[in-house]
């Protein structure tokens, strides 16, 4: 089933756009939870890491290569950031289209809550 990334995806409501490919897009968390928080997501219509496939292995790749680009280009590669996969409901998501959190510009904390 579609989300709210897709109708992004499609250009049906606006966000804050970062970086766009073939395969992916990334843009600004509209609540963010640190000076940079940008959501990476896939085009393809995956839920939930839950649901990745042997079939997903280069596109998981590409968003990891990305990630760390995407890091870069907003200045926190070397102050260092943290990149999240909410994962189900005990993990956190809330919405049901696989994406990588990037955040960054602050001091992360550990463990996560
Ligand atoms: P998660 O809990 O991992 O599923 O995180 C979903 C994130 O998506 C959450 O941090 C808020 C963000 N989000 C939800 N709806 C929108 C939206 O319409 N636009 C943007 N830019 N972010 C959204």
């Amino acid at each position: 089933m579609s989300s709210i990334f897709t109708k992004i995806i499609k250009r049906e409501i606006p966000a804050a756009m970062v970086y766009e490919d073939d395969e992916c897009i990334a843009f600004r968390d509209i609540d963010p939870k640190a000076p940079v928080h940008i959501l990476l997501v896939p085009r393809k219509e995956i839920p939930s890491l839950a649901q990745v496939t042997a079939e997903d292995k280069a596109l998981l790749g590409h968003l990891m290569v990305k990630a760390s680009e995407i890091a870069k280009a907003e200045g926190i590669s070397e102050s260092g950031y943290r990149v999240v996969v909410n994962t189900n409901k005990e993990g956190g998501q809330e919405v049901y289209h696989l994406h990588l959190h990037i955040l960054g510009g602050r001091q992360m904390t550990w463990p996560p809550g």
